[in-house]
């Protein structure tokens, strides 16, 4: 879509007037004793049809955590735009957040974490917060407790490098020169993740331009530091294994070369870097739709001297005010948007609930859907040849279109009523792009193909979130369940790998890892559907297990929930407090293994119908969703109502 078409639809009214916002509340149990699936069935339907925007889609608010509305703020100073009014409202809602005992979590209910809670530390005093005030006293001696800014993750480090408050030379070199290094070299751009590419590449500008945009004197965090600013533990984070000793190494002998590098080939790089930054700006302004790659490439650009007026970054700072929310907590930004994938599991979720295909509801949402489907190339490419005809997640993003959002998408437009030759032709060239984008190993990852090398976790660069993108038993079942509809059964090649990719990758336990949500609830809600939507035999032992794993952890109030502990404690698969979400997982998977009649799944429906909130939709404070294990968890404000639908839907329909 062309810039001027965003801004007449943009006149049209402001889009945000239907996200879906709601703040996390505790867990009410509204309906006591209703035990009515007809009727929770009905009000599901109806709160969702009411949620509804008129151009066909939904979008709920995707909840993380508060460093990147403090990355705003940060922003907003360096850019010399932030006004007091927006400072007050960031720190509104920062202070909103913050846990008695001082820190800031990165997801309800979680443990405090040093980077999150330096970040909001450092926005609520620029913003003019008193230092003396008891959240700031209890905020600072939580951060001391923790080791203070000198153990924070190199992201944070670099923002505070930025604003005068750490040394550049204490952060890991990332030479911009990686631009050069052909694809086939064993470490280049693309050895990284799509997310990773985007955000490392701007910084790697930043990094060797070393910019300083000071704070006001009286922001500055020398109190921070437990030893002093002059006492600080400079050095890098060191890994022990073997590659992270290699890289290390090459760290050093890059900081030799940053002493004097090579003018031409620097110069070289610098300009092919931003030429990449420049041609990779979507239409609404953003960045691969995601407030890391947005906003370093923002930065980057304005150190290498573009003015704020220049096109490019005019439009890429008004596009977040499609990405900002603001209510009584004040102001806080999304890190990503989730319209397309909103729109998808709703319209799933209204199918399995009995809707007609040729419900108005669903034909306005699979005429947006159509709309949606992108035909030109993006970075994906460069590992795959398959012509372009994929779904990204958000309302802009070309350039980075995912397998996960495509197979879902379809799967949505199948049980709708559309034009044959326009439907067609969408889930054909769906189709073609899935199928090209198939890993070597059988599976999918998000935005790649064959993305795997696992010795990037080692460069001293990666401290936080994952630089790679490879498959996942989550995306590749919502694939494998997709070609399973189409018709394809055992036999048809890429399903034959793809099942045999999942089976490989079934725990020990019975279940199946979640990497984009939380977390062998997730695996296994997404796997065992997938296996029964292609014609597998239920009564398979492999099945069994996994039916098993989910019995024993059914909760005392017939729900499931799991810790997001669980990526790091084998104890926790499967456990934790009952959600909604999570629940439906469960009872998805049980479903499918033909366990409908059973007592386990009717306890669950019995959860689900019984916490159902008067208004028809469910609280839900928990994060369910994953986008990086620990490091970055979301809350995707559809899950609590959609997967609830979806489950209740089938439970009713007896599959
Ligand atoms: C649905 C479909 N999914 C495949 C899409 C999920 C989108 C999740 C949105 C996450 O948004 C992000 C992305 C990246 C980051 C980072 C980040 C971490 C490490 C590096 Br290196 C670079 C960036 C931080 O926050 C993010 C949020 C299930």
């Amino acid at each position: 879509m062309s810039w001027a078409a965003v801004k007449e639809k943009k006149e049209k009214g402001d889009p945000r007037e239907y996200l879906i916002v709601d703040r996390p509340a505790p867990h009410t149990h509204g309906r006591d004793g209703v035990e009515d699936l007809e009727e929770a069935l009905d009000r599901a339907v109806d709160w969702l049809l009411s949620r509804q925007s008129p151009e066909g889609w939904w979008w709920a608010e995707l909840g993380s955590n508060v460093t990147i509305t403090a990355e705003h703020l940060f922003l907003t100073h360096i850019l010399g735009i932030g006004t007091q009014e927006l400072w007050d409202k960031i720190a509104r809602y920062i202070l909103s957040e913050q846990r008695p005992e001082g820190f800031w979590a990165n997801w309800y209910g979680g443990p405090g974490d040093l980077s999150t809670t330096v970040e909001a530390y450092l926005a609520l005093k620029m913003a003019g917060v008193d230092p003396n005030s008891p959240a700031m006293k209890k905020a600072r001696e939580w951060i001391l407790s923790q080791g203070g800014v000198e153990k924070t993750r190199v992201f944070t480090k670099m923002w505070l490098s930025m604003l005068g408050e750490w040394p550049w030379e204490a952060t890991p070199m990332v030479p911009p020169e990686l631009i050069l290094l052909p694809d086939r070299f064993p470490v280049n751009l693309y050895s990284f993740a799509s997310w990773a590419r985007g955000s490392i590449l701007p910084l790697a500008i930043v990094r060797v331009l070393k910019p300083v945009w000071p704070i006001s004197p009286y922001a500055r965090i020398d109190e921070l530091f437990p030893r002093g600013r002059a006492n600080a533990d400079l050095s890098l984070p060191r890994k022990k294994s073997i590659w992270g000793r290699f890289f290390y190494g090459v760290d050093k002998a890059l900081r030799s070369y940053e002493r004097r590098p090579i003018r031409s080939l620097r110069k070289i790089a610098l300009e092919r870097a931003e030429e990449w930054i420049l041609v990779r700006q979507e239409a609404d302004g953003c960045w691969g739709g995601i407030q890391p790659a947005w906003v370093y490439s923002l930065l980057a650009l304005y150190a290498l001297g573009y003015p704020l007026q220049s096109p490019v970054l005019a439009r890429g700072i008004a596009g977040f005010e499609r990405y900002g929310i603001e209510d009584e907590r004040g102001f806080r930004l999304q890190s990503c948007i989730s319209p397309v994938w909103d729109t998808g599991l709703a319209m799933c979720a209204l199918q399995d609930a009995g809707l007609p295909s040729d419900h108005p509801a669903l034909v306005r949402a699979g005429t947006w859907l159509l709309g949606e489907q992108i035909f030109v190339g993006g970075d994906w490419q460069v590992k795959c040849s398959a012509r372009p005809g994929g779904w990204a997640f958000e309302f802009d993003n070309d350039v980075y279109p995912d397998t996960d959002d495509t197979a879902v998408v379809m799967m949505a437009l199948l049980g709708t009523s559309l034009p044959e030759e326009n439907k067609g032709f969408a889930l054909r060239r769906g189709l073609e792009w899935l199928l090209g984008m198939q890993s070597r190993n059988g599976g999918w990852g998000a935005f790649d193909r064959d993305n795997t090398k696992a010795f990037l976790r080692e460069i001293p660069f990666a401290d936080f979130g994952e630089l790679r993108d490879p498959p996942s038993a989550d995306v590749t079942a919502h694939i494998v369940e997709l070609l399973g509809r189409l018709g394809y059964r055992p036999g048809f090649r890429p399903l034959d790998r793809a099942l045999r990719y999942l089976l490989r990758e079934q725990e020990e336990d019975g279940s199946w890892y979640g990497r984009w949500g939380v977390n062998y609830l997730y695996g296994t809600g997404a796997v065992l559907p997938a296996l029964a939507a292609c014609g597998w035999e239920m009564a398979d032992p492999r099945v069994r297990k996994a039916v098993q794993f989910l019995l024993a952890r059914q909760n005392e109030d017939g729900g499931w929930g799991e810790d997001i502990a669980s990526y790091g404690r084998v104890e926790l698969r499967g456990r934790g407090p009952s959600t909604p979400s999570q629940t439906a997982w469960a009872l998805l998977a049980l479903l499918a293994g033909g366990e409908g009649q059973g007592e386990a799944v009717q306890r669950g429906i019995a959860y689900l119908v019984r916490t159902q909130r008067e208004d028809g939709t469910w609280d839900e404070p928990q994060f369910t969703g994953t986008g990086f294990p620990t490091d970055f968890m979301i809350r995707y404000g559809l899950y609590r109502h959609a997967f609830p639908l979806m489950a209740l839907g089938r439970a009713r329909e007896g599959r």
